[in-house]
């Protein structure tokens, strides 16, 4: 049966700033704490940097071409706040504003409709100087620099989302340190994640004052998790990554406040919430953005799926060798090692139907939901006969699109679906090493070659169904 998706659906790629312009420092773009952590040695593999990526600055004409041969209908970007207020809180360089508009007018020329992603992580390092997202000052200054860039966008963009992965934000930038500011403290990753939830409610009624007939959402990347064994300590240790990871966020967005478990879990490091923080973080959504790439199989004494999985086949060696399946029928869920990206992230596509169908069942306040990013890493290589062939990432695509499909068709309001991402990019800690693009680059000539892939997304895009 043909997996026909609804009249009207979005089909669509991401992308985000700092991952595709380069020009880091044309036309007035101030530093950003990604130029910063990316000249901190040893930061980023091969010493990459945001120069020159893929050059989407001068080159958005041929991306946009790229996405039209792809036949997409949306296209979900994000604005560098360097370009717009280059030390984050003073003047406007109008310049900034200009390249943007440029973008957004011609994306409606070829019929695609932007998505705006205010924050993708490229913070003003005059910013980060004061503090950063620990610095009060810095919700003000976003809320501010919000206003700026919807009253100049937002007569033509409608779909607006404050912030791309909260806990990317606080977590993996200010506990793990992997990313920019590359800070190490659980404490003020904590104090971060709320500002960051403070900014992002503060700046919801300022994206309807000036776009009235927009929407607004957040983006949440989320992992849903699993006990490995049905012990009542793996069950917990699932509970507590889950709250950790996915409900430290939704739950205050959806005006629950954060999680008990996880919340004990933290004593000590709790944040400085603010009389009147919790109502702002609550304010009303008009749809929730998922990103999702994988699960995490949880094991009570690590936490960690990697050592869960050693730990697993410890336990079936020892049973084997005293000839019995002792813990067969204990192991609920068994992350599958020979099943993994080049980034070693599991492909558990029933994970994206779990977790559509989560969210919408337990928090059905949420209007509308888009899966705002999900793609895969692969080695991807050009071929001799100059096309690339990337039928893992096909079978990927092909997969997480049915998932997704299945969600529709059990009530989910699942409205559009954005595949990260449309061209090979700076991918972060990773530098360009990770591929994950629809579209290969070449980043000696900056020629985009569109996957196979691609090809075959443009077929679904063309069928609005999922096809062989
Ligand atoms: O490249 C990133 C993106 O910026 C945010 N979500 C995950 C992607 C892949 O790692």
């Amino acid at each position: 049966m043909v997996k026909q998706f609804p009249q009207g659906f979005l089909w669509g790629t991401a992308t985000a700033s700092f991952q595709i312009e380069g020009y880091t420092t044309a036309d007035g773009r101030g530093e950003s704490i990604w130029d910063r952590f990316c000249a901190t040695p040893g930061a980023i593999e091969n010493g990459d940097t945001g120069d020159p990526a893929c050059e989407s600055y001068v080159r958005y004409p041929e991306d946009i071409a790229v996405m039209r041969d792809l036949g997409v209908n949306a296209y979900r970007f994000s604005i560098a706040w360097p370009r717009i207020i280059p030390d984050g809180d003073g003047a406007v360089n109008s310049k900034g504003l200009d390249y943007y508009s440029r973008l957004v007018d011609a994306l409606l020329d070829a019929g695609i409709r932007p998505f705006v992603t205010l924050y993708h992580w490229d913070l003003p390092q005059a910013l980060q100087d004061k503090g950063g997202w620990t610095n009060r000052a810095t919700i003000d200054a976003f809320a501010r620099y919000t206003d700026i860039v919807v009253r100049c966008l937002g007569d033509r963009v409608k779909d607006w989302a404050t912030f791309n992965e909260p806990w990317c934000v606080a977590f993996l930038s200010h506990e793990i340190g992997e990313h920019a500011p590359g800070v190490k403290n659980r404490k003020v990753a904590i104090q971060v994640a709320h500002n960051v939830l403070v900014a992002h409610g503060t700046a919801l009624p300022v994206i309807r004052q000036r776009c009235p007939d927009g929407r607004a959402g957040i983006v949440l990347n989320m992992e849903p998790t699993y006990p490995m064994m049905d012990t009542e300590a793996d069950h917990h240790a699932a509970e507590l990554n889950h709250q950790r990871f996915n409900r430290w966020f939704l739950d205050p967005i959806m005006g629950r406040g954060y999680p008990a478990l996880a919340w004990a879990s933290y004593a000590g490091n709790e944040p400085e919430i603010r009389p009147g923080d919790m109502d702002i973080i609550a304010r009303p959504l008009d749809y929730l953005g998922i990103n999702y790439y994988s699960r995490k199989v949880v094991h009570a004494p690590s936490g960690s799926h990697q050592e869960a999985n050693l730990h697993l086949d410890a336990m079936q060696d020892d049973a084997k060798q005293q000839g019995h399946a002792a813990y067969e029928g204990r192991i609920l869920h068994h992350r599958d090692e020979d099943n993994v990206s080049a980034r070693g992230w599991e492909v558990y596509p029933q994970g994206l139907y779990d977790l559509l169908t989560w969210v919408h069942t337990d928090y059905p306040g949420i209007p509308a939901f888009f899966v705002t990013e999900n793609g895969i890493a692969w080695n991807d290589v050009m071929a001799g006969d100059g096309h690339v062939h990337d039928p893992e990432r096909i079978a990927f695509l092909k997969q997480h699109f049915e998932a997704a499909h299945h969600a529709l068709e059990d009530g989910v309001p699942l409205r559009g679906y954005f595949v990260w991402t449309l061209m090979d990019n700076f991918e972060w800690a990773f530098g360009t090493s990770s591929r994950f693009g629809l579209t290969y680059v070449d980043f000696n000539t900056q020629q985009r070659t569109i996957k196979d892939s691609g090809r075959w997304f443009g077929r679904v895009t063309h069928a609005n169904a999922i096809v062989d």
